[in-house]
């Protein structure tokens, strides 16, 4: 591995992520920054991006006997990234994200209040928003056309953009159990995983390879149990000071956004480090 990400191509860069080349594999780095509303905020949360490399590093080694994954990693990387960077195997990305509720929230919630299903999966009447669903259900989704918002589909639609049935059927069942484990977990930590996306890809000699970052605070929803209530949109573990200050400083979520305060800052790296550990049981190395 290159000693300075310098000497590595930048092939992808995300809000909060960037992915760099090194000879067939990947490095995976996540910064410490934080987007609400889908806009990224101008300060930086100290410890953030460690946080969630560490979080997906514990549920890669916790759930490689459900599914393999790219992990190869995280102690052979530049200093420079050292604790939020993961070295991973290159994979052919399929085309599709593989989202699991166990709740109804966000964009689930938005569609069965217009259909009474989401993704095409029929659902019971009258339940409330954030009100747990009779068992946890598949929700693809596809990154659409324009903008950089995903697209809910049915489960027909994306085994055709995946184009084998056979195949979606088994990411299904896969992306079901790695949440229940999730799930599992987090309930005896005080923690709800309300819904969680995730991704594979397959590389040569494996179909099914799990990819991008695990059950981290920004592929999913976790809530915090002792507050739970249906009926209405759930605080966020770990981003609800910062919507908290900006629904108060009145910005209307068009970018830029406002500075935020040191001490939203120092709060919301406190959630960060309370999810970590409560999570995986182990202090962040300071
Ligand atoms: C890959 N994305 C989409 C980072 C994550 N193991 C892999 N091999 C090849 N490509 C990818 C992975 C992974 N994981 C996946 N981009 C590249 C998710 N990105 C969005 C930007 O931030």
């Amino acid at each position: 591995m290159a000693r300075s990400l310098e000497n590595l191509d930048l092939v992808a860069s995300g809000k909060v992520r960037e992915v760099y080349e090194t000879g067939d594999d990947l490095l995976m780095v996540a910064s410490d920054r934080i987007s609400i509303y889908d806009v990224i905020m101008p300060n930086a949360i100290p410890d953030k991006g460690r946080v969630l490399t560490g979080m997906s590093a514990f549920w890669f080694d916790r759930t490689s006997s459900i599914v393999p994954n790219h992990m190869i990693s995280i102690e052979d990387v530049p200093d420079e990234v050292r604790g939020r960077a993961m070295l991973v195997r290159r994979l052919e990305m399929y085309p599709v994200e593989c989202v699991v509720r166990g709740y109804l929230s966000g964009s689930g919630w938005r569609e069965y209040c217009e259909t009474g299903a989401v993704c095409g999966v029929g659902l019971p009447e009258g339940l409330k928003e954030s009100e747990r669903l009779p068992r946890p259900i598949f929700t693809p989704a596809t990154k659409a056309e324009f903008g950089d918002h995903d697209e809910n589909v049915d489960f027909d639609r994306a085994a055709e953009i995946v184009g084998d049935r056979a195949l979606m059927e088994e990411l299904m069942r896969i992306s079901i159990e790695l949440y229940e484990f999730g799930a599992r977990h987090a309930a005896e930590k005080g923690i709800i995983l309300a819904d969680t996306k995730f991704e594979f890809g397959r590389h040569p000699g494996a179909e099914v390879i799990l990819g991008d970052e695990v059950l981290t605070p920004d592929s999913s929803r976790y809530w915090p149990a002792d507050l739970y209530e249906p009926g209405h949109s759930q605080p966020s573990f770990d981003k609800q000071f910062v919507r908290d200050w900006a629904d108060a400083a009145g910005w209307d979520h068009s970018p830029p956004a406002p500075e935020l305060p040191e001490e939203v800052v120092a709060q919301t790296r406190d959630r960060y480090l309370e999810a970590y550990e409560r999570i995986t049981g182990e202090e962040l190395d300071r």
